[in-house]
């Protein structure tokens, strides 16, 4: 009896061990990102991407072996996703990383990934510290950061221009969250619109997680200077509650609200509600709506992830190119981790952003940037031409 039952499962085991066994070749891409927490919905997002790209590569047996991705979640934390790049480093079958999100996790991780050294392509982290560390005289190991999106002093530059020579405002509030991408990204915004001649009114920093900012936007309402508008480098939460809080407090049109593409998510609509209509939010790139490279995507997307909360989330086709790229390495022969830092400095990749290439940092050549209003009916996020 226990032999007749034991035949086929030994059979079924077999076939296994045949076709998973462990002389056959698989390679796999860490996906480091946020997967819990506030942030766990860009995360998941950022996931879902790259699964699908790792998922198309293989339905078309594009190589001669099995690609898998691989989610790690950092949660938004430095310190975790220093742990995480621990893992990840010790695993040899992971051949390079797509991650981090955050500029805060990016900026530590990416000294792990040094010692490997193992390749990572940030899909989402701007602040330029992510990539131009790795020129430091302190950095250990070779240049292996790289980056699809453009940079805080880019986008920090752009919404200081935007908001001096556009909205015409001439005195404006400061407010970041302390983190290296929020703080990096107000600092970029001050310094363009001084040196354009406006004057920064106020300039205060709050904490990641900190709920109740009226006693500060009571202060800043009633600024001797009067000021017109508040510019706030942080993400989405903050974002959020401080719009809501402000209009509780009468600050709205013609007193601006604006910040940058940590911000710029439909959870801005589910913290704020109606109160983030008419907030100014800049993004990287061009909306992937209006990239006619990114069609396919969008739709291959749509039809793959279907299910409540899988919408696409704004960095998404920043992280399937960014796996796109890392096939393309393999294409051209990248089977260990040194090749593939070797390949990725010379990339010449043709795909959903474009043509993307990368500079002596790691940092894409694209530098666009784009400034965003967001309409609480329909939810959107319309682009200012
Ligand atoms: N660039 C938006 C994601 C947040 C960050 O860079 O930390």
């Amino acid at each position: 009896m226990t032999s007749r039952r034991s035949a086929p499962a030994f059979a079924i085991i077999a076939l296994l061990v045949a076709a998973c066994g462990p002389k056959e070749k698989a390679f796999k891409i860490a996906v480091a990102v946020p997967l819990t927490g506030d942030m766990g919905t860009e995360g998941q997002g950022l996931r879902r991407a790259v699964e699908m790209a790792v998922e198309e590569a293989n339905t078309a047996q594009r190589f001669p072996y099995k690609l898998a991705a691989v989610p790690f979640d950092d949660r938004a934390d430095p310190k975790e996703a220093v742990n995480v790049a621990n893992l990840i480093i010790s695993d040899p079958r992971i051949i390079a990383v797509v991650g981090h999100y955050n500029s805060g996790c990016a900026i530590p991780a990416a000294k792990v990934y040094a010692r490997a050294p193992v390749a990572m392509i940030s899909p989402a982290a701007t602040n330029p510290e992510v990539t131009a560390q790795q020129l430091s005289p302190d950095w250990i190991g070779p240049k292996m950061v790289f980056r699809v999106v453009p940079t805080d002093d880019v986008q920090g530059a752009y919404a200081a221009e935007f908001t001096y020579r556009k909205l015409g405002k001439r005195r404006m509030s400061l407010l970041h969250d302390k983190t290296p991408y929020g703080q990096g990204l107000a600092e970029q915004f001050k310094k363009t619109f001084l040196q354009l001649g406006g004057d920064i009114v106020t300039e205060d920093g709050v904490a990641v997680g900190d709920k109740d900012f009226k006693a500060l936007l009571t202060k800043i309402k009633g600024s001797v200077k009067k000021t017109e508008g508040l510019y706030f480098g942080g993400l989405y939460t903050e974002a959020g509650l401080l719009l809501k809080q402000m209009r509780e407090l009468d600050m709205k049109d013609p007193f601006v609200f604006i910040s940058g593409d940590g911000s710029k998510t439909s959870g801005l609509f589910e913290v704020a509600g109606e109160s983030a209509d008419g907030a100014y939010l800049s993004i990287v790139g061009v909306p992937v709506e209006d990239l006619p490279s990114a069609a396919k995507f969008m739709a291959d997307y749509k039809k793959r992830w279907t299910g409540s909360g899988e919408e696409l989330k704004p960095f998404d086709h920043f992280g399937y190119e960014a796996a796109r790229i890392i096939f393309a390495a393999m294409e051209k022969g990248a089977t260990n981790r040194a090749q593939m830092i070797e390949e990725l400095r010379k990339t010449d990749f043709t795909g959903a952003l474009g043509l993307t290439r990368f500079d002596a940092k790691g940092d894409t050549l694209n530098k666009i940037v784009t400034m965003t209003r967001a309409k609480s009916k329909g939810r959107s996020f319309d682009s200012i031409r």
